[in-house]
């Protein structure tokens, strides 16, 4: 048994959890703080759990002011802004919510892929500003065929795997990069990513965040996927080099972009608002009731869990 008597709420979480996390446990908001770094030297030594999530995380000179921690609980999937390192060398286990978001992230996928190819966004904003009214039949233009194309895939993991599966119902021909070749699956795995963008129509990224993957997509990349690719980034936003973005798109060396993920969150650069081939979301890929739901309950399982037997259900090393 490793009771949990005091919990420490990292930043807002969606209020479902919220609601059950309070209803459950002793809960401290760090962010109704006014000054949180002055507040744990003070206080940090009281809480055994922090619950976080993907979006907010927790730097690691807070954990350093947390001594008593035995477990974190992150909201989301991507890692890159929950100190693992720092938690696995004192033995304090990381929770987190894979699979649970797979679906709706490739959803997400598919949607950016679909808006920036057809222009759907584009054309609703057409036929809101009475242009087509004025203009008349046709005077839209012409998007570009999906079904069909090739589809190149940047990290084939749970998620890149559930985007790859998709590509079939469109019978698109689908290739792959990651580091490692990914046994049994039945894409064709590309060692290099500048091969995969010179390949394929739509280049659709979904690694894992942080230092390794740091501007991954670069010039070169962009310059590789050419005037008739498609970028579409669901990963995080520090996977593309957003400087090198802009530029491809203004000079017409790549033909757009779908994002949901920006490297200054919640900024983005004007320059990418003033783009009619460009598709932005605000970071939504996982956001559906249904798949929040089930990403809150698998926050409070792994606590419980934890509780119950110091093990997680889903366990981040
Ligand atoms: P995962 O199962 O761990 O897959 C990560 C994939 O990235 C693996 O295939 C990995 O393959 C590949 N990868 C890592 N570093 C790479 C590199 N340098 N070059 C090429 N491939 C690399 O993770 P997941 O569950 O699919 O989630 C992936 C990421 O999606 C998360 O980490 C998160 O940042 C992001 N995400 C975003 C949203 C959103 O709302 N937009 C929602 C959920 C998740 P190798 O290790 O073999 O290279
Ligand atoms: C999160 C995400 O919902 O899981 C992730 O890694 O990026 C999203 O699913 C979002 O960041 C909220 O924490």
């Amino acid at each position: 048994m490793h009771t949990l008597n005091r919990i420490l709420q990292a930043g807002k979480l969606v209020p479902a959890l919220e609601q059950a996390l309070h209803a459950r446990y002793s809960v401290h908001r760090l962010a109704d703080e006014p000054d949180p770094a002055a507040f744990l030297v003070e206080h940090g030594a009281q809480f055994d759990a922090v619950v976080t999530s993907a979006a907010i995380g927790l730097p690691a000179q807070h954990l350093a002011a947390l001594p008593s921690v035995k477990v974190i609980s992150s909201f989301g999937v991507g890692l890159d802004k929950v100190p693992v390192e720092e938690a696995k060398a004192r033995g304090i286990a990381v929770g987190y919510t894979p699979d649970v978001l797979n679906d709706c992230v490739a959803d997400t996928a598919f949607a950016l892929l679909l808006d920036v190819a057809r222009r759907t966004a584009e054309a609703d904003r057409f036929v809101r500003a009475g242009q087509w009214a004025r203009l008349g039949s046709n005077s839209f233009g012409l998007g570009r065929k999906v079904s069909g194309a090739r589809m190149g895939v940047v990290g084939l993991g749970r998620i890149g795997q559930t985007i790859a599966r998709r590509g079939l119902g469109f019978d698109m021909e689908v290739r792959y990069h990651t580091r490692r070749p990914v046994a049994g699956v039945p894409w064709a795995h590309e060692p290099s990513l500048t091969a995969l963008a010179t390949w394929c129509d739509f280049l659709v990224v979904i690694t894992s965040g942080g230092p390794s993957t740091r501007h991954l997509i670069n010039e070169e990349v962009l310059n590789a996927l050419g005037p008739r690719g498609f970028l579409i980034n669901v990963a995080r936003g520090t996977v593309v080099d957003e400087a090198a973005l802009i530029r491809a798109l203004q000079d017409g060396r790549i033909a757009g972009a779908g994002l949901d993920v920006f490297e200054s969150e919640p900024q983005v650069p004007d320059a990418l608002t003033g783009m009619d081939n460009v598709v932005l979301l605000p970071h939504i890929a996982s956001a559906t009731h249904e798949t929040r739901q089930a990403m809150g309950q698998r926050v409070m399982d792994n606590l419980d869990a934890f509780e119950r037997t110091g093990q997680l259900i889903s366990a981040a090393y």
